[in-house]
């Protein structure tokens, strides 16, 4: 299918969008509503997922790349499996740095920069490890699944930033030399508590909320949208695809997010 771009006629006067890949259209009138709540909105909060990075090319966890020797992020990202094969753990890590090290932050995530500095009150929570969104500019952020370039000793618990490519794959702590695990929430492992509160905070005071790039499937991320809406804020998900989501939000966006989130602003 010919790849379309949204035509610009006259600022803010945004025409459908036809916009490529996705045979959905994010229509004028769905992203006219949302442009008027995110430029009414006294609080604003994003939540993103691997969807955000996708324009980047990280690969996304469920899309058909999403897959490293077959297989699945739930398989290598939980402690039972460094556990019983470090190794293999780190391999994976080290190749998802290698691979990250060399993407950029898109449109979509200067979009996003661009909402924290036009809006007193904002925060965004992303579930993505990448740190795409630090290297756009971003700011008031929690990353409540960690961070690639961090590692933490197993053994003092020590909290480092790490930027080696590679990485050794067995990489020992410079201060105790106990073994570095990424410093990552896997699955089986809850957030740390203080990015829960100031999650919790954020959702419960937003006006609008983005819904950005996710599948809602990881829990507790995927019932934060939930949390927004019952507390009274307006909810618009942006994606190319239809999500558990889709149901309960308000406007739902169809498109790509390096495409569509520059057109909220
Ligand atoms: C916990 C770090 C206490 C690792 C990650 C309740 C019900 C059921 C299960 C549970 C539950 N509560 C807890 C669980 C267990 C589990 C869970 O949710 N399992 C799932 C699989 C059912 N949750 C946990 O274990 C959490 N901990 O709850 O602790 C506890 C513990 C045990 C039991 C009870 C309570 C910890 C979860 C965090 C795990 N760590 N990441 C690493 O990255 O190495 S999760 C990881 O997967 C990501 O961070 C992200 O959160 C998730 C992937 O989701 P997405 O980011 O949305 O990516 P995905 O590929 O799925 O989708 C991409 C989307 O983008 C798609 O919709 C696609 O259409 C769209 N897209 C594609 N291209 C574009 C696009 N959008 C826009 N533009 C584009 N161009
Ligand atoms: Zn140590």
């Amino acid at each position: 299918m010919p790849e379309c771009r949204a035509y610009y006629s006259m600022r803010g006067n945004v025409q459908a969008a036809r916009l490529s890949g996705s045979t959905s259209v994010a229509s004028t009138s769905d992203l006219g509503i949302v442009r008027e709540k995110i430029a009414a909105a006294r609080s604003l909060a994003v939540l993103t997922g691997a969807g955000i990075s996708a324009d980047s090319g990280v690969p996304t966890f469920r899309g058909t790349d999403g897959l490293w020797r077959n297989f699945r992020a739930e398989d290598l990202a939980t402690p039972e499996a460094f556990e019983r094969d470090p190794r293999l753990v780190w391999e994976w890590y080290n190749w998802r740095r290698e691979l990250i090290a060399t993407k950029r932050p898109n449109p979509a995530h200067a979009a996003v920069v661009e909402l924290e500095r036009r809006c007193s009150e904002f925060w965004l929570i992303t579930q993505n490890v990448d740190g795409l969104h630090r290297a756009a500019g971003s700011e008031k952020l929690s990353e409540i699944h960690g961070n690639i370039w961090k590692v933490r000793c197993t053994a003092c618990g020590v909290v480092e930033d790490n930027h080696d490519v590679p990485i050794p794959i067995l990489p020992s702590c410079r201060h105790c030399q106990g073994l570095l695990r990424p410093h990552i929430v896997w699955f089986g492992e809850s957030l740390f508590a203080s990015d829960l509160s100031r999650c919790a905070a954020a959702l419960q005071s937003c006006d609008v909320l983005l819904v950005i790039g996710t599948s809602g499937v990881v829990y507790p991320a995927a019932g934060f949208a939930s949390v927004a809406k019952e507390a009274g804020a307006f909810v618009a998900e942006i994606n190319p695809d239809a999500t558990p989501h889709s149901e309960t939000v308000d406007v739902s966006l169809r498109g790509r997010a390096k495409e569509v989130v520059p057109l909220l602003l």
